[in-house]
């Protein structure tokens, strides 16, 4: 899954994509690069982050989708606002990536159900402007598993076919360096839940911490790192900025675990 954010504030890429034309250009380059999914998202989540209105997520994502999804392209709109899915969806897209995993507006779900359209449901703890303000947790993987089962329950009682449900621990979503290092660490209770795993480890800021100190542009090695090591975990999607490099060096951990 290649990200294709389309905002002036994103902690990694923030700005460099934030005219429509650059943001398709983008998305059709990460295509090329053999991303199965783009990920177009309109509103940052980084910690502290401010929430965008809504008409201003649909004016920066709408001329995004449609293009992309026009070109035959699988496109998922990272978004928790039900009228910016509900125009995604009619431009194109085919699943809702929430990181509230249908907590902020629950009327989500209900829309992902009639659309027939696969969701991406996440842990956060809390909300972005908060999340990183001294998380705590008895124990995050088990923590994190039950939010995703309690989350994967609404979303069926909702109508959604549990086929079309996708999930994610949220790495980085209001958790300490040791937290999203116990959830790669335990992935495989996660996967147990049994559902696809997603997970989004690049270019966050624990690769930068735990090897130094190391800026966004310097952290892909530990995302290659750590997508590789939730691959052999049993994770299926990998949500990336730099597709091509981390495409290869799955496409070899892959071909070494033995499934
Ligand atoms: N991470 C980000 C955004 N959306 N969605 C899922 N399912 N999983 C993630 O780990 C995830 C996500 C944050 O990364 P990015 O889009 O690069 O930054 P920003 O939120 O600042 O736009």
């Amino acid at each position: 899954m290649g990200v294709v954010n389309v905002t002036p504030d994103s902690f990694s890429d923030g700005g460099q994509y934030f005219e429509a034309d650059a943001a398709v250009e983008h998305g059709l380059a990460l295509m090329e690069e053999g991303a199965a999914i783009l990920d177009v998202g309109g509103e940052s989540t980084r910690p502290g982050a401010a929430p965008v209105p809504e008409e201003e997520e649909l004016r920066r994502v709408l001329p995004v989708v449609g293009p992309l999804a026009a070109a035959g392209n699988r496109v998922s709109i990272d978004t928790s606002k039900v009228a910016v899915a509900r125009a995604a969806l009619d431009a194109g897209a085919t699943i809702v990536n929430d990181v509230s995993a249908f907590r902020f507006d629950p009327g989500l779900a209900g829309l992902v159900a009639e659309r027939q359209a696969h969701c991406c449901l996440m842990h956060m703890l809390g909300e972005p402007r908060t999340m990183q303000e001294d998380p705590r947790y008895e124990d995050v993987v088990s923590e994190v598993k039950a939010f995703l089962e309690e989350r994967l329950d609404f979303a069926v009682g909702e109508g959604v076919p549990e086929e079309r449900v996708w999930l994610d621990p949220g790495i980085g979503f209001g958790k300490t360096v040791g937290h999203n290092l116990e959830l790669l660490r335990r992935l495989d209770e996660i996967v147990a839940i049994g559902r696809p795993v997603v997970v989004g480890t690049s270019r966050k800021s624990f690769l930068g911490k735990l090897a130094g100190g190391k800026p966004e542009g310097e952290r892909l090695p530990g995302t290659i790192a750590t997508n590789v090591l939730a691959l052999e975990r049993g994770a299926s999607v990998f949500r990336v900025h730099d597709v091509a490099p981390v495409l290869d060096a799955l496409t070899i951990a892959a071909a070494t675990v033995n499934r």
